[in-house]
């Protein structure tokens, strides 16, 4: 093989074994450094969650690298909250060798995005993507974000519990992959709760004038809106619901899980209610050590995009440490065996079907912070 034309990942055996190392776990060291590329939104309409992600995929990495035995060359991209720009982003890491794409951001880029690393047999780990579908597309694309399947019955359960819902309003937009797929699960989680749907309301996702549509929702006289959206929708819809009057409880979507919401929304935000991932409170080892590293190094906590980022980190070096092999498909056959595996997140599991499994939260909005609806 010439010099130079190495396809990356040495799934074909050429190269050499510079990313298999010798040793198994914690005794595992592996000469090359591991190249790991991340596509996150760092401009664009998900930004404020791009920005997260960079931030715990950089101190995990850095966490990681103080170990021995083996090193990640962490490479963030932006994706510019663009599938097509997530495209070309997918495409250069899948011919420089990178061992295993981190990202996108949304979901609606993924479905685009992806298909490039299936095609290229490079792992992807999605740390954010909650619509159904994704890792159906491919046996190289894995994730650990929960779904909104996984979260949004125990919030639509929870909530209908804790204030008595009987009659409520769903709004969401109806063009993002993720927010209608999280549309579907509020609307089959009401119907199996026996709530009445007196509307459903849609929008589109770069919309910022809610008045109309929350006008329309207050003459129905709900006891709560439940709102499928992402964050730049989500502000506007929560500010000027309040200043309408509305003042019933607002339950979001994983996009609500963003703390620009408290930042930008203030008092407004107060009592929205919120499944996550991540339990912020969480007094698991990893959690404690995470909190207070993120808060030293950023000078704010971090939030359940950062958490998701910094868990991928942590299944990515057990998964490399495993078979002490970082090229693509020793990483994949590594992923595919995660059990019990303990994270930021709690301990995580990576199902047949590739999608994460471990505890969900259902949070509420006191005093600008998102704590545990008890
Ligand atoms: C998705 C999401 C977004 C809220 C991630 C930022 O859940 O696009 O799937």
């Amino acid at each position: 093989t010439a010099c130079g034309s190495d396809d990356g990942g040495d799934t074909d055996g050429e190269g050499g074994g510079a990313l298999a190392g010798e040793g198994s776990g914690d005794t595992c060291v592996i000469e090359a450094e591991i190249p790991i590329g991340a596509a996150v939104s760092l401009t664009g309409a998900a930004a404020s969650y791009g920005e997260s992600q960079k931030n715990g995929l950089e101190l995990a990495a850095e966490h990681l690298n103080e170990k021995d035995g083996v090193t990640y060359a962490l490479t963030v991209e932006d994706d510019q909250t663009d599938p097509k720009q997530a495209i070309s982003v997918f495409e250069t890491f899948a011919g420089d060798g990178t061992s295993l794409i981190i990202g996108p951001t949304l979901s609606n880029t993924a479905f685009q995005a992806q298909p490039i690393a299936q095609e290229e047999s490079v792992p992807v780990l999605a740390i954010s993507n909650t619509a159904a579908g994704i890792t159906a597309q491919g046996d190289w694309i894995f994730r650990d974000s929960l779904t909104e399947g996984q979260v949004i019955p125990q919030t639509v359960a929870k909530a209908v519990e804790t204030y008595g819902l009987e009659n409520v309003i769903v709004m969401y937009s109806n063009d993002d992959a993720f927010t209608e797929s999280g549309y579907d699960v509020m609307a089959s989680s009401l119907e199996e709760e026996g709530i009445t749907v007196a509307d459903t309301l849609t929008f589109s996702k770069a919309d910022t004038d809610f008045r109309a549509l929350l006008t329309e929702a207050k003459a129905a006289n709900p006891d709560a809106i439940f709102v499928s959206g992402l964050i730049e929708a989500a502000i506007p819809l929560v500010t000027q619901a309040r200043e309408l009057g509305l003042d019933m409880p607002i339950i979001g979507g994983n996009g609500f899980n963003n703390p620009q919401l408290m930042a930008d929304a203030g008092d407004a935000a107060e009592g929205v209610v919120v499944g996550a991932a991540w339990n912020s409170a969480s007094d698991n080892p990893e959690n404690a050590d995470f909190l207070s590293s993120y808060e030293e190094k950023f000078g704010s906590g971090p939030d359940q995009f950062a958490a998701q980022a910094y868990a991928a980190m942590t299944i990515i070096d057990h998964a490399v440490r495993e078979g002490c092999d970082g090229s693509r498909e020793a990483i994949k056959a590594g992923l595919g065996n995660i059990t019990d595996l303990p994270t930021v997140l709690g301990p995580i599991s990576i199902n047949a079907d590739r999608d994460a499994e471990h505890d969900a939260v259902v949070q509420v909005v006191k005093d600008g912070k998102f704590t545990v609806l008890p």
